[in-house]
C-alpha cells in the first residue's frame, strides 16, 4: 500500500491512531520499530536535532534533505510538519511536489505568518495568518498534489495565539471548505478542555489531529471518546536522547575512558542493524568480488581430543570454549569476515552437539575407526576452491586473509618459527623461510614428522582449487585413510605443486590441556 493511501487510512478510520516524533533517519525507524503506524517529522525536533530554532532558520530545502533520508529508512507514513509552508502559496506548492517525489505521505501547515515561532517558545509572537491567505495556500497544495491520497492538515493555532474558540472554529470550518483533509487543533493548556471542547462543537465535519505535548497526563481514553483521529507525541524521542547523550558525555569526561558506560549503551552491532549493514553484506555477496567467493570452507571436526580428557566427554574438542565460544563459532565467524559463506563441518564424536547457525555439518558416523581422509572424503567439494582447516585452529584474521589472497591452486600455510613439536605435520620446503615479501616460489617437498629436518609446521590449512582439488579427489581413490600431510604427499608425488604460504607465529592449536589457558589469551587479546 502507498505509504499516502495508509496515512489517509489512519486518519479516516474511526479508531484513535497514535504518531510519535522523529527527527532523522535514525530515530524514525526507532519509532517505526516500535510500532508507530506513522511518523510526525516534527519542526521543532527536526531544528533542535540542526542545532537551530524552530523558527525556520533551517531552509525548507535542507528539511526536505533530512526527510528523503527518514523516508528512504522506512515504510510507515509520515507526515510532514511543514511549518507555514515556507512562504506563501507558491513556495508550499513547490514543497508538495518535493515531498511527493520523497515519498512523504502528507503535509501539515499551520496558520501563522512566515517565519513561524514555536507554539510553546518563549516568544510570544504568534501572529495568525489572514484566513483567505491561508485557505489559498491550503487550496493551492491540494491542487498541485499528484497524487490523490496525498494528506494536507491544516493546523489552527487562534488557541495558542489567545483567540478564543469562535475564532478557531471559524477558521478549521474555512480551512476544511478550502479543502484540508483533516483539522489539527493546537493548544498549550495543561489540560485538555479546549481541544475536547473544540471536537465537540466541531461534530466530526472532518478528522480532528492533536498534539497533547503540555495536556499530557490527560488518559488517552479522553481522546479516544472524544473522538479525535490521530494523537501526535511531537517530540519525545528528541527528549529521551538529550538526557541520554549528556549523561554519556559527562561519565567519559568524567572518567577519561567508556569502560563504565560501554554496558549501557547501544554496541555497535545494533548501530550496524539499524543501519541495515546485513542487507548490504548479503548485496555483496551477490555483487561484489570478494577473496571467499567460490570458497568452501571444510572444517575437520570429527575427533574426540582424547588428551583434554573430561572436557571431551560430551563434546569434541573443537565445540570446546575458548574465551566463551566454541573454537568452531570462532573459526565460522572468521570464515565469515573474509567472505566465505560456503562452510562445511565433519563432525564425528558428539555430532550432535556441533551446534552452528547457517552451517552445513556432514557427519562421520566411523570417526572411531577413520582418520581425517576419510573424513575428507565425505566433504571435499568437486568444484570451486576448497579450503581445509582443522576444527582446533585459532588464528588471527590476516592468517585466513592471506591464503585466500595468494594467487595458485594450492596453497599450505607454515609456521617457520615451529619446527619441533610431537605432531607430522611439518614440511620440509623448497627453501626456508627468508621473510622476503617476495621471494621465489616455495613448494612443499614431504611432509614429515619433526625429527626429520623441516621448514616449519603445517597449522592445519590448505587451499585446493582447479587442477589441484581435481588432483585431489583422484589421489583420495586411492590412498588408503590417513592424515592430511598423507594427502599433500601424495599430490606432491602426483606432481602437484603446494606453495607454501609462511607465516611466524599468530595461531595455536588446542590438543592439551595445557593448550587450554594459552589459546583463552590468544582469543582475548
Ligand atoms: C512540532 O513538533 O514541531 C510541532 C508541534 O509543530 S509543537 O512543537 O507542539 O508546536
Ligand atoms: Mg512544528
Amino acid at each position: 500500500m502507498k505509504k499516502t493511501t495508509r496515512l489517509r487510512q489512519l486518519l479516516q478510520s474511526p479508531e484513535l491512531e497514535f504518531l510519535l516524533e522523529a527527527h532523522n533517519a535514525l530515530s524514525a525507524k526507532i519509532a517505526e520499530e516500535a510500532g508507530f503506524p506513522a511518523i510526525w517529522a516534527s519542526g521543532l525536533s527536526m531544528s533542535a536535532q540542526f542545532g537551530v530554532r524552530d523558527s525556520n532558520e533551517a531552509s525548507w530545502s535542507q528539511v526536505v534533505d533530512a526527510l528523503e533520508f527518514m523516508s528512504d529508512a522506512t515504510q510507515v507514513p509520515i507526515l510532514v510538519d511543514g511549518d507555514t509552508g515556507y512562504g506563501n502559496f507558491n513556495s508550499l506548492r513547490r514543497l508538495v511536489r518535493k515531498l511527493e517525489q520523497r515519498e512523504l505521505a502528507g503535509v501539515c501547515i499551520e496558520d501563522k505568518e512566515f517565519p513561524k515561532t514555536n507554539s510553546f517558545g518563549a516568544s510570544d509572537r504568534q501572529v495568525l495568518a489572514s484566513v483567505d491567505e491561508f485557505c489559498g495556500k491550503i487550496k493551492a497544495a491540494k491542487d498541485s498534489q499528484l497524487d490523490p491520497d496525498f494528506v494536507v492538515v491544516a493546523r489552527v493555532e487562534a488557541l495558542i495565539a489567545g483567540a478564543g474558540m469562535e475564532e478557531a472554529l471559524r477558521r478549521a470550518e474555512a480551512y476544511h471548505a478550502a479543502g484540508a483533509d483533516a483539522v489539527l487543533i493546537h493548544s498549550k493548556k495543561t489540560r485538555a478542555d479546549e481541544v475536547i471542547e473544540f471536537s465537540r462543537q466541531w461534530a466530526a465535519r472532518c478528522p480532528l489531529v492533536i498534539v497533547p505535548t503540555k495536556y499530557y497526563s490527560t488518559p488517552v481514553e479522553v481522546f479516544r471518546k472524544a473522538g479525535f483521529s490521530l494523537a501526535i507525541w511531537a517530540n519525545h524521542l528528541l527528549r529521551a536522547s538529550i538526557p541520554a547523550m549528556q549523561s554519556a558525555a559527562r561519565r567519559i569526561r568524567q572518567q577519561q575512558g567508556v569502560v563504565a558506560i560501554e554496558d549501557q549503551i547501544a554496541g555497535l552491532d545494533e548501530v550496524f542493524r539499524l543501519q541495515g549493514a546485513e542487507e548490504l553484506a548479503q548485496a555483496e555477496r551477490t555483487y561484489a568480488p570478494a577473496p571467499g567467493r567460490g570458497v568452501l570452507a571444510v572444517l575437520l571436526a570429527a575427533s574426540r581430543g582424547r588428551e583434554l580428557e573430561s572436557l571431551t566427554v560430551d563434546r569434541p574438542k573443537a565445540m570446546l570454549h575458548i574465551a566463551g565460544k566454541p573454537i568452531l563459532q570462532r573459526l565460522v565467524e572468521e570464515c565469515r569476515r573474509q567472505g566465505i559463506h560456503g562452510i562445511r563441518v565433519v563432525a564425528g564424536y558428539q555430532a550432535e552437539t556441533v551446534i552452528l547457525e547457517g552451517v552445513e555439518v556432514v557427519v562421520n558416523e566411523a570417526h572411531e575407526s577413520t582418520g581425517e581422509l576419510a573424513s575428507l572424503r565425505l566433504a571435499l567439494p568437486h568444484e570451486g576452491q576448497a579450503l581445509i582447516v582443522y576444527g582446533d585452529l585459532l588464528m588471527r584474521s590476516s592468517v585466513l586473509r592471506d591464503v585466500l589472497e595468494i594467487p595458485g591452486d594450492a596453497v599450505a600455510v607454515v609456521d617457520s618459527l615451529t619446527t619441533e613439536g610431537p605432531d607430522n605435520d611439518y614440511a620440509q620446503c623448497s627453501a626456508p623461510d627468508d621473510r622476503s615479501l617476495f621471494g621465489p616460489a616455495i613448494t612443499v617437498e614431504r611432509m614429515v614428522s619433526s625429527d626429520r629436518p623441516n621448514q616449519g609446521r603445517w597449522i592445519g590449512l590448505l587451499r585446493l582449487g582447479g587442477p589441484a582439488l581435481e588432483a585431489a579427489h583422484q589421489v583420495l581413490q586411492h590412498l588408503p585413510d590417513g592424515s592430511i600431510s598423507d594427502l599433500i604427499n601424495a599430490l606432491v608425488e602426483a606432481g602437484t605443486a603446494i606453495q607454501v604460504h609462511y607465516i611466524h607465529g599468530h595461531w595455536l592449536d588446542v590438543n592439551r590441556l595445557e593448550d587450554l589457558e594459552k589459546a583463552d589469551a590468544f582469543a582475548r587479546a
